[in-house]
Formats: structure tokens, C-alpha cells, sequence
């Protein structure tokens, strides 16, 4: 791949946006690779992903200005739409994602880390929806996304005047979850991710089904789809195991890893 890396570390997979002299902003190639990473993810191996940009000054800087200049309405239409596909897969992935934003996480760079289940970021992340101030709006989730995260008034706010926030002010609306020094943040975010890897992997996966399901339903039907979630837990290794270590008043016993099964 020309754009995006892809490491394993342990039972987590690492994905790096890597186009440092465009501040890794995403040109059609980036998305392309983006979703051919996410598809050669080994899911019996991988319990959590992390996503980041290469530098230390950018997550990513948006849709690429360059190549979205020249667009036709329809052209622009298939852009929208590959960048929406691609997120929306990071969105319903079946393992969490973490955002680990280093940078500027501005117009599609925001709303990638948006995409993901958890964002923390470094000191110096600056996040952003500049779309009006170029003739646009957010096309790959933007206006969806950040109304969502932070609610209507703010993300309003932000859209309409397209006015940059730094660290401090994402982690107080809400948009990060952490803030770290640059040079702590692989480390917290791989901390994060392990600590998600070790449990229940059938488990923590309904969970990520079930928020994101139940969100998008009223309350009685989002139960429903918890009701069903917790169900399918049942019955599996990791459950049986998982109960029976609790019970088992033998406290020299040592955890093992869960199977996934
Ligand atoms: N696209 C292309 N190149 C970019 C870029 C971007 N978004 N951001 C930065 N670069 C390039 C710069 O052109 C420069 O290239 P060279 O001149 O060196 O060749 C290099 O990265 C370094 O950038 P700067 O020299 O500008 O670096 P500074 O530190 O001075 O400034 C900056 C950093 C992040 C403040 C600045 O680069 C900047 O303002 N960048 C643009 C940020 C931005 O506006 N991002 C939002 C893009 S709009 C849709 C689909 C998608 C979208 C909308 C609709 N549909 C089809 C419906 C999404 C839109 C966006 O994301």
C-alpha cells in the first residue's frame, strides 16, 4: 500500500494513515486502502484497532483540496460516497476502534475520528469542520456524527462558524474521550487497546452492536436489541469460563486469555 500501514501487536491491528507532506489528508488512494486494510484485518486475531496518522502534526487534515477542486456534481457525489462507505465500515466494524488523533483531525479528519468507537488525543490535536469556509459541507458524516457526540447546539455552533478547537476544548465537549502528551499517546492508546483485547471478545463485540444498534432505535426496541445481544452470549466458552472463574472460590487460580468461541 502507498498511503496507509498496517501493524499487529499482539491482539491489536494498528492502522496508519502515512501521506505526511499532504498532512495525510485523504485523496481517493487513502480511502481506497483504508477499506482494503480494514477487509484483510484477521478477525480470530485481532480484538481491537487502532487508528492514527503518520508525523506528529496530523491525524488527518481533511479531504484532499486538491482533488476535490476539480469535481462535478457527480464526481463529487462518488467521493462523498466512497469516503461514507468506508467510515460507515469503521462504524459497524465487528471490533472496537480507537482514534488515536495526533494532530489535526480537520474536515474528513474529524469526522474519520468520529467513525470510531473512542477518540483520545495529543496535546497538540486540533479538530475542526471547515467545510463552509471552502463553498462545502461536511460530506462524510460530519453533520450526522457531531451532532450526535456533542448535541445539536454545539455541533451547529462548530459547523456553522468553522471554527477550529484545540485538545482542551474537544475533551471538554466531549469529543475525546483523554488528552496526552504526543509522545504518550501510541502508548495510551495501545494500553486501551489491550485492555479491551483481554475480555470477552463475543462479548465486548455484541456491546459495540448493541450501543450502536440501540442508538439508532427507540428505547423499547434498543432493549429488544440488548435482550438479544446479551442472549447470544449465552452458551459460549468464554461466558462458561468467564462465570465459572468468578465461582470458583480457588483464589491461587490464574485467568486465562478467552477463546473467542
Ligand atoms: N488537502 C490537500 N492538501 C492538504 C490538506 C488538505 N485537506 N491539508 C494540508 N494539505 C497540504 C498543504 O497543501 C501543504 O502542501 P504543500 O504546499 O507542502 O505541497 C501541506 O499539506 C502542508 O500544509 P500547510 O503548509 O498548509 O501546513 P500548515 O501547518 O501551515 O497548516 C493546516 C496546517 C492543517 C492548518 C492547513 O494545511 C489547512 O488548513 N489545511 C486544510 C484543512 C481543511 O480545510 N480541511 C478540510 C478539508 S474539507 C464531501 C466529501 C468530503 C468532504 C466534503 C464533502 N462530499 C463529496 C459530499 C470533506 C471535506 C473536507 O475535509
Amino acid at each position: 500500500m502507498e498511503f496507509v500501514l498496517y501493524e499487529v501487536k499482539g491482539q491489536v491491528g494498528i492502522i496508519t494513515i502515512s501521506r505526511e507532506k499532504a498532512l495525510n489528508a485523504l485523496n481517493s488512494t487513502v480511502l481506497e486502502e483504508l477499506d482494503k486494510t480494514l477487509d484483510g484485518v484477521d478477525l480470530n486475531e485481532i480484538r481491537c484497532l487502532i487508528l492514527t496518522g503518520a508525523g506528529e502534526k496530523s491525524f488527518v487534515a481533511g479531504a484532499d483540496i486538491g482533488e476535490m477542486s476539480t469535481l462535478t456534481k457527480a464526481e463529487g457525489e462518488a467521493f462523498g460516497k466512497k469516503g461514507n462507505d468506508v467510515f460507515r465500515k469503521i462504524e459497524t466494524f465487528p471490533i472496537p476502534v480507537i482514534a488515536a488523533v495526533n494532530g489535526f483531525a480537520l474536515g474528513g479528519g474529524c469526522e474519520l475520528s468520529m467513525s470510531c468507537d473512542i477518540r483520545i488525543c495529543s496535546e497538540n490535536a486540533v479538530f475542526g469542520q471547515p467545510e463552509v469556509g471552502l463553498g462545502i459541507t461536511p460530506g462524510f458524516g460530519g453533520t450526522q456524527r457531531l451532532a450526535r457526540l456533542v448535541g445539536p447546539g454545539m455541533a451547529k455552533q462548530m459547523i456553522y462558524t468553522a471554527r477550529n478547537i484545540k485538545a482542551d476544548e474537544a475533551f471538554r465537549i466531549g469529543l475525546v474521550n483523554a488528552v496526552y502528551p504526543q509522545a504518550e499517546l501510541m502508548a495510551a492508546a495501545e494500553k486501551m487497546a489491550a485492555g479491551i483485547a483481554k475480555n470477552a471478545p463475543i462479548a465486548v463485540r455484541n456491546c459495540k452492536k448493541a450501543i450502536n444498534d440501540g442508538l439508532e432505535a427507540d428505547m423499547d426496541e434498543a432493549l429488544v436489541i440488548e435482550e438479544k445481544l446479551f442472549g447470544d452470549c449465552f452458551e459460549t466458552e468464554d461466558q462458561k469460563y468467564g462465570m465459572a472463574f468468578f465461582l470458583d472460590k480457588n483464589k491461587e487460580k490464574v485467568k486465562e486469555p478467552f477463546q473467542n468461541k
